[in-house]
């Protein structure tokens, strides 16, 4: 027999998976400190720099520095060999401090050494554990990688490091925000930010809220491990036209360039009380209409009366075929879809 206080206190344990965000490097950092700013209640954050100055002024209280022994607080200047000795030494506080975490988002900026090399070494050894590595990285504007051979060899190591290793995989395209190029530069990379903010809460808000039709961590976790390299969707948009809501967040991601017929999803609507049937169909078909029947179907809903006329997409899409992202590195041009400013 179980005590009634014994099933509440596992009922919450279940409930509240806690999940982290975690900034490498420089641009990682940043963005952490983006997401702090717009508020990411219940998740805790870090960042992990070589740099000591960059480290001291971001506001994230939990700080870690690295590879003080050969860089003395300075950055690594591209250099992910001398990181990777760093990470090494440093990997049981690591480990330590973020496997009692169920999800940790692993933010970086690619091209320099410090994000580029802790992301596929951070992932690699949170996967031994029970907890969810979601590596987010952001890709260098298409001329950084024309004018420099070290940086293209460092973001192309990592991707390809990163799309092995399989699971989810998140990549923002910095050549995306092109058309924000009139803006302040650092405005651009907030405009990023406030999309991957969308993410970060719509991922912690689709594994610690109860749906309907339902859709939790477990679910999750069994999903990515049938369905290899997987990315996350987002979107919102009005009740009445739910295909432009699955075409404008598909367009939003590099899913653009391959998808493959044997592509899985899982898909989570929140929505006002006139959220129907009718329209989880609707979705669901334009889900297929992109992907192909996929081997593999998931789906929730939930229902939040202050959503009104607005539906929230939260969509996991697996079976991405290697080099994905390596390949959205050459393709110039092709990524023109908008990162919407929310
Ligand atoms: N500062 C900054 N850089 C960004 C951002 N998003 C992408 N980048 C790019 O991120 C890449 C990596 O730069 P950093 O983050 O400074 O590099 P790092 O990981 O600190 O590595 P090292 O300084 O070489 O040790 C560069 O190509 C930047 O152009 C951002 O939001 N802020
Ligand atoms: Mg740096």
């Amino acid at each position: 027999m179980t005590s009634g206080s014994n099933v509440e206190e596992w009922a919450s344990l279940a409930a509240t998976p806690s999940v982290a965000v975690v900034g490498l490097g420089g641009a990682g950092c940043e963005a952490v400190q983006d997401l702090l700013t717009l508020g990411i209640p219940g998740v805790q954050a870090f960042a992990v720099n070589t740099d000591a100055k960059q480290l001291l002024a971001t506001g994230v209280e939990r700080r870690i520095l690295l590879g003080q022994r050969e860089l003395r607080g300075r950055g690594s200047a591209g250099d992910r060999g001398v990181v990777l000795r760093a990470a090494e030494d440093a990997r049981e506080e690591l480990v330590r401090r973020l496997r009692p975490f169920e999800i940790v988002f692993l933010l970086a900026g690619l091209g320099g050494g410090t994000g580029s090399a802790l992301l596929p070494f951070l992932s690699r050894h949170l996967r031994a554990t029970d907890t969810l590595p979601v590596p987010v990285v952001f890709l260098p504007f298409h001329v950084e990688l024309e004018t420099n051979a070290g940086r293209r060899e460092n973001v192309e190591a990592t991707v390809d490091e990163l799309e092995q290793m399989g699971g989810l995989l998140v990549a923002l395209a910095n050549e995306k925000l092109r058309r924000f190029a009139t803006l302040p530069i650092h405005r651009v990379f907030q405009v990023r930010n406030a999309y991957l903010h969308s993410m970060v809460s719509s991922l912690v808000d689709l594994i610690e809220n109860p749906s309907q039709i339902s859709v939790d961590l477990s679910t999750l976790k069994r999903h990515l491990r049938l369905s290899g390299l997987s990315t996350l969707v987002v979107g919102e948009h009005h009740i009445s036209e739910p295909e432009r809501l699955v075409h404008q967040a598909l367009s939003e991601t590099l899913l653009d360039y391959h998808l493959s017929p044997s592509a899985s999803a899982l898909v989570h609507l929140d929505g006002g009380s006139n959220l129907t049937l009718q329209t989880l169909d609707r979705v669901l078909t334009a889900f297929r209409q992109r992907l192909g029947e996929p081997r593999q179907l998931a789906f929730g809903t939930r229902v939040r009366p202050e959503f009104r006329e607005v539906v929230r997409l939260t969509a996991v899409i697996g079976g991405l075929r290697s080099r994905t992202v390596r390949d959205a590195l050459t393709t110039r041009g092709r990524a023109n879809g908008p990162v919407p400013a929310r």
